[in-house]
């Protein structure tokens, strides 16, 4: 098929949208996005079957609440990061804790507290404890008070509370506020990799693109302060092997700190008596401005009272 008969069908079709009616904003991108699937499916001549072999998988996702899921595999979402990363480049911004994706199994809601948190409903059963700590920082390197910083991870089999069933409310998430010193801590374990629903519309098409559905360990952040772009990021847990190889390319270099581990020894030189973990890491914060992208996106969020 030409282009002259594909405009001829597209013109067709926006002929029927009747000028200052409607939402111009959702008329300009509907209208892009179409013109651009018809030129595809004609230039790859993309078959009828395929069409609705496409169309039964985009249900599929819908009803196996996927969306986020595809958005994190296929690179949209690290693809929004990169576009706001390069404004913030031409608006002479660059982030000393950069961001990362958010991901689609963040619950709104956990609990609060001051300074400090364990973020395990049940205390840990014999796995190696994990600290982490750190400060909230403005521009100049000075602490933030009234930070919040929320944080949220799997469980030893790399699945997420409210989306696992099996979990108590708010299971390894909870809010950290900061006080006048800026400074976190928590108490948790390190997490494990996290892989997409085996054989869901997700995993399949990671398949059938060559792919793996995984994750390598990680930790994912919220920090919000008054005057401040919220900040979404993440750390790795290091030496994981998916590091490097995330199907959600959310890795940064600057996001993978050193875990120090802790002989019993040296931990009961510092008060505690178990061996543990340790991980150390800042978070640098932007202040708000008209001329970059919000920190807020607004996307539909999980929450256990609405
Ligand atoms: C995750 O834990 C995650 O962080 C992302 C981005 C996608 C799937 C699972
Ligand atoms: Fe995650």
């Amino acid at each position: 098929m030409n282009k002259e008969a594909i405009d001829a069908v597209l013109e067709e079709i926006l002929s029927k949208e009747k000028p200052g009616e409607g939402n111009e904003r959702i008329k300009e991108i509907s209208n892009r996005l179409l013109k651009d699937l018809f030129h595809a499916i004609a230039e790859l001549d993309i078959t009828a079957e395929e069409v609705w072999k496409a169309c039964d998988w985009i249900t599929e996702v819908g009803k196996k609440n996927e969306i986020g899921l595809v958005a994190a595999g296929t690179g949209l979402e690290h693809f929004l990061d990169e576009k706001m990363d390069w404004e913030d480049a031409q608006a002479g911004i660059e982030l000393k804790t950069p961001r990362t994706i958010e991901g689609p199994l963040y619950v709104a809601g956990s609990p609060e507290s001051l300074s400090y948190a364990e973020l395990e409903n049940e205390p840990n059963q014999g796995d190696e404890s994990l600290y982490m700590q750190g400060e909230v920082l403005d521009e100049e390197g000075n602490p933030i008070e009234g930070a919040l910083v929320e944080v949220w991870h799997c469980n030893k089999l790399g699945l997420y509370s409210y989306f696992d069933s099996s979990q108590s409310d708010y299971n390894l998430r909870r809010a950290i506020r900061t006080a006048a010193d800026g400074k976190y801590q928590f108490k948790s374990f390190l997490p494990v990799g996290y892989s997409c629903p085996p054989e869901g519309p997700t995993d399949r098409l990671m398949k059938a693109l060559g792919r793996h559905g995984s994750r390598p360990a990680h930790i994912h952040f919220f920090i919000t302060a008054p005057g401040y772009r919220k900040l979404t990021t993440q750390i790795n847990i290091e030496g994981d092997p998916l590091t490097y190889d995330d199907f959600a390319f959310a890795t940064k270099k600057d996001l993978v700190p050193p875990v120090k581990h802790l002989s019993l020894e040296e931990a009961k030189a510092l008060g505690k008596d178990e061996a543990f973990a340790s991980i150390d890491f800042n978070f640098h914060m932007v202040k708000e401005n008209e001329a970059i992208a919000p920190g807020e996106n607004n996307r539909t969020r999980a929450s256990i009272t609405a």
